[in-house]
């Protein structure tokens, strides 16, 4: 898979290549970078990128031509019909459907915009999708695009090991996460579960999913609702609920 990122701070989004699950994936030649910097698209000596908003009010607006000079640019280093997706908190909220949607594509271009926002005209014309990783204004779209890369590269076949994509089977998606543990056993009067001590890999995974469950349940009420719970995953989920209750 190849991403491609506008950024008017493309060191920012760069780190992400070097480390943990994408930096893996990138020398293992499993997924291509390209950050693409408007300010190199610029036509002035200032280099200019920005200008003051029509009808007046603070802060400043991304112009239109060094945007479209730099995913003009993006698109040309990825795939045909890679969508152009601008993160900004009036997107549509990015959930784990959307990236394993994002990671059946070729390619994908993400806009990270500054100040203000991007010219609406560019949206209008350029922009394929708007994205939010959630209702809340950053600084910029960097980190936004930064989080999207990592959910999206893991689950590019052959990034995650098969201890780790095992992690990710479907028959635990769409709920949150279990608890951890490692050593040592007891901290401060605080022991591990004896099921996970007993070396009973069919108990301890119905423990797992049974954590799962009910914490995603008392948590994330709403992700429950999303799911259709089979007659072990309810009878688990009412086992845990029982066991709350004693
Ligand atoms: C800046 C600003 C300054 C004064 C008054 C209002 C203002 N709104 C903004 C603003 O929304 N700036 C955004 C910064 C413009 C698009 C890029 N930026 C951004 C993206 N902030 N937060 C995101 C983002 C992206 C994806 N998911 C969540 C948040």
């Amino acid at each position: 898979m190849h991403i491609g990122v506008v950024t008017l701070f493309p060191d920012m989004v760069a780190t992400i290549a070097d480390y943990g699950v994408v930096g893996r994936a990138r020398r293992n030649a499993l997924v291509t970078l390209d950050i693409e910097n408007p300010r190199d698209y610029t036509s002035d000596v200032h280099r200019t990128v920005d200008d003051r908003p029509y009808g007046g009010g603070p802060g400043m607006v991304m112009k239109y031509a060094p945007l479209a000079g730099a995913v003009a640019a993006a698109r040309e280093r990825s795939p045909a019909g890679s969508p152009v997706v601008y993160l900004s908190p009036q997107g549509r909220v990015f959930d784990q459907a959307a990236a394993r949607r994002y990671a059946r594509l070729p390619g994908l271009v993400l806009l990270a915009g500054r100040y203000e926002g991007v010219d609406e005209r560019f949206i209008e014309s350029q922009v394929d999708e708007e994205l939010s990783i959630g209702d809340f204004v950053l600084s910029g779209g960097e980190v936004a695009a930064m989080a999207v890369i990592d959910a999206v590269v893991r689950l590019l076949p052959g990034v995650l090991g098969d201890d780790e994509s095992a992690a990710q089977d479907s028959f635990m998606e769409g709920l949150l996460d279990c608890p951890h543990y490692t050593r040592p056993e007891e901290i401060e009067g605080r022991n591990v579960p004896d099921v996970l001590l007993s070396g009973d890999h069919a108990q301890i995974a119905r423990w797992r999913l049974k954590q799962a469950l009910g914490r995603t349940y008392e948590r994330r009420p709403d992700l429950v609702e999303k799911l259709e719970l089979s007659d072990e995953q309810q009878a688990l989920l009412d086992e845990y609920l029982k066991e709350q209750r004693q």
